[in-house]
């Protein structure tokens, strides 16, 4: 670990934290941050020359693996044509189109550099298309860090147990209204309070920044009935779900369709993006049709869009997630077999291939049941599994991601790994 110590120590002379974005900072979990030299597939190596099986895939994007070297080539290709032109190109075409092809809903899409962005945009257009203010989130789910929505986020905010920043004005968040997530009395209960001025529900389908909790039986139905019968904006955030659980997403599995989806991580193949879609109705209303301001100087980057295009095309070519399925199956239902075995109080929870251990007998529901967990618990379980070379993510309010690149010896090590793991977390 000397190397990372060193860069560590060196990057925060110049860098807040020493890092580029908090979770990495390895806070939750103590000691100090793996700086990495380079992937390929399943595998990670920090500077140190140590290799690590990832279950981190860059908090998602990584479905394929790491450096596939069909999207490699396309990128290598891509620069030599020029980085960015700032105008646009067929590229954005034939991601935008692949995007709409695949999400039921999506009729229009606009790409920004940022999940944040994707949803920042989406709120205000949802503000801009009903001319309402009000929002109502779920406590523990993570929209990105824009002003408004860091009210009881998940991830990197629970971690820091910063759920409302500093830096916040108490007005930017009057009007962000907050639910249990699967709790469908509250919104109810908010819509009831708040009369003609709700103007979106935002929320993960799948949580998967407080751990993952899956919606339960109804709750997505019933979200979609009361956005109905009250003119709401139904907004599904899937920038981790989005063509992770299936080639049409969250929405595609559950069978239940928002007015606007927000996209990321995945459709950019590892490069900076976000994308926002949903009716045409609402998109219309977006500048330089409608008066919706939004712009980025990066957004439709060709090199973004290529490495998505490339990554896209390669899930629907492969039966990607018939492969993803029963991979993450086996390894979840083994893993939970040894925690049992080490009689480790813990519950699994697991949709596609994202996955959590909460170290709490569960069931988790939602935030407040999440954070019941046994983060201590969690932090020697984390350790005693990357010294194993097992990496997974430095929280226990995150998720774990398989990809097409794991095998089964990964599978294999993994599982041995975990034998100790659960003993240590005791
Ligand atoms: P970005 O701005 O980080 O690209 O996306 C924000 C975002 C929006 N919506 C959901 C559901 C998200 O999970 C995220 C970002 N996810 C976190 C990990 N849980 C990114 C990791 C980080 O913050 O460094």
């Amino acid at each position: 670990m000397k190397d990372s110590e060193r860069f560590f120590q060196e990057a925060k002379r110049y860098i807040p934290g020493g890092v580029n974005s908090p979770v990495r900072a390895f806070r939750a979990v103590g000691g100090t941050p793996l700086f990495i030299q380079r992937a390929q597939g399943s595998k990670i190596w920090d500077v140190d020359g140590n290799e690590y099986i990832d279950y981190v895939a860059s908090w998602g994007p990584m479905i394929l693996g790491h450096a596939h070297p069909r999207v490699v080539v396309a990128v290598q290709r891509a620069t030599e044509k020029g980085t960015s032109y700032g105008a646009p190109t067929a590229l954005e075409v034939e991601l935008a189109s692949l995007i709409v092809e695949a999400i039921p809903s999506v009729e229009l899409v606009r790409m920004v550099n940022s999940g944040t962005e994707a949803v920042m945009s989406a709120i205000r257009l949802a503000r801009g298309y009903t001319k309402r203010d009000k929002v109502i989130k779920f406590e523990g789910c993570y929209h990105g860090h824009s002003d408004g929505l860091l009210v009881q986020a998940g991830s990197g905010a629970t971690t820091f147990g910063i759920p409302d920043s500093p830096g916040v004005p108490d007005d930017y968040v009057r009007n962000t209204l907050l639910a249990p997530f699967n709790d469908l009395e509250v919104v109810k209960y908010l819509m009831r309070a708040n009369p003609g001025q709700i103007a979106c529900i935002i929320l993960e389908p799948i949580a998967g920044n407080m751990g993952v909790i899956p919606s339960q039986e109804g709750f997505l139905e019933g979200l979609r009935r009361l956005c109905d019968e009250e003119e709401i904006v139904l907004i599904f955030d899937e920038v981790i779900t989005g063509f992770r659980v299936g080639w049409s997403s969250a929405q595609g599995l559950y069978g239940v369709m928002p007015d606007l989806t927000c996209l990321g991580k995945i459709i950019g193949g590892g490069l900076p993006v976000g994308a926002f879609g949903g009716k045409r109705e609402i998109m219309q209303e977006l500048a330089p049709v409608g008066g919706v301001y939004q712009a980025g100087t990066l957004s439709g980057n060709p090199l973004a869009m290529t490495a998505g295009i490339e990554t896209l095309k390669l899930l629907k070519e492969e039966e990607a997630y018939q492969s993803l399925e029963e991979k993450t199956s086996y390894l979840c239902t083994e893993a939970e077999k040894i925690a049992r075995t080490a009689g480790t109080p813990t519950s699994f929870t697991r949709v596609g291939s994202m996955f959590c251990t909460f170290f709490t007998p569960g069931p988790v529901v939602d935030y407040a049941t999440a954070k019941r967990s046994d983060t201590e618990a969690f932090r020697r379980y984390f350790w005693a599994l990357l010294e194993q070379g097992i990496y997974i993510a430095p929280s226990q309010f995150e998720a774990g991601f398989l990809s097409l690149a794991h095998t089964d010896g990964d599978t294999e090590k993994t599982l041995s790994a975990l034998h100790h793991a659960f003993q240590a977390a005791c």
